[in-house]
């Protein structure tokens, strides 16, 4: 194994959990800049989404989709094997896939909360298990945009998804009245440490009060088996997938197994 049992078994109780050094800071700053090439470069053939909802998303996230597939160095970090075994060994999956990376970069200025939402009503898929690891390039704190959780939430199953732009209250679903959401759990990080959280753990991040861009790469992950469920989605959309059929190829590549 090549995490502790308490990690994983923090992971398992909570749908969260942070970890610290996985990548060198030699790899860190490579990645960082790396990152800052594929958001500066207007030509790359990734998905920029700052015209949803009119550019209002754009106080919220600016992002971009599957870098991995313009620039070597961000396949070198959206395919390391350390990241994804992470991600196998607090999942429990005989073998983890990549489904998509995506920078995320939450702008200075007029920056918006990230909302509390699950992940996992967004993607396409049947079974649950898809967890994210999300890294940042600097520290995060509540200033510039870390991330909270709330523990367990992940037991919740699917829930209906939220609007990003202009929010539900998740905390007001009726299914939702049992969860107290002063339980939530801040994760400030310093460079070097990452968190991972499943698809169905209830998360948002505090607005960029900062200067200077909020810069996180995450990964997201599914176990090898896991089924396309038909439903529209940017990353699968004409790529010839099949409704109820395991994803597989290279265009969603199996990292590890065990
Ligand atoms: O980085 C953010 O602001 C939100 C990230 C998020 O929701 C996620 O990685 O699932």
């Amino acid at each position: 194994m090549q995490l502790p049992q308490s990690k994983i078994d923090f992971y398992q109780t909570n749908g969260f959990v942070q970890i610290d050094n996985l990548l060198t800071p030699a790899e860190l700053d490579e990645l960082s800049g790396a990152i800052d090439e594929v958001m500066l470069d207007s030509t790359a053939e990734v998905a920029l989404q700052t015209d949803k909802a009119g550019g209002n998303y754009y106080k919220v996230l600016n992002q971009r989709v599957n870098t991995w597939r313009d620039h070597g160095v961000m396949a070198k970090f959206s395919l390391n094997e350390k990241i994804a075994r992470a991600a196998m060994e607090l999942s429990g999956a005989s073998g983890i896939r990549l489904f998509h990376d995506h920078a995320l970069w939450k702008m200075p200025g007029d920056s918006k909360p990230t909302p509390w939402h699950q992940d996992f009503p967004y993607w396409p898929m049947h079974e649950p298990g898809a967890l994210s690891a999300w890294i940042p390039m600097h520290d995060v704190d509540e200033d510039n945009g870390c991330m909270m959780f709330v523990p367990g939430t992940q037991n919740k199953g699917k829930l209906t998804g939220i609007d990003l732009v202009n929010p539900q209250d998740i905390f007001a679903f009726e299914e939702n009245k049992d969860i107290n959401r002063n339980t939530a759990v801040k994760v400030p990080l310093k460079k070097g440490q990452m968190t991972f959280h499943n698809g169905l753990t209830f998360h948002y991040a505090h607005a960029n009060k900062s200067s200077q861009p909020r810069r996180v790469l995450a990964l997201i992950f599914f176990p090898d088996g896991t089924r396309f469920n038909g439903k529209p989605h940017v990353i699968t959309d004409g790529k010839g997938l099949v409704a109820d059929q395991p994803f597989k190829g290279g265009l969603f590549p199996l990292i590890v197994k065990r």
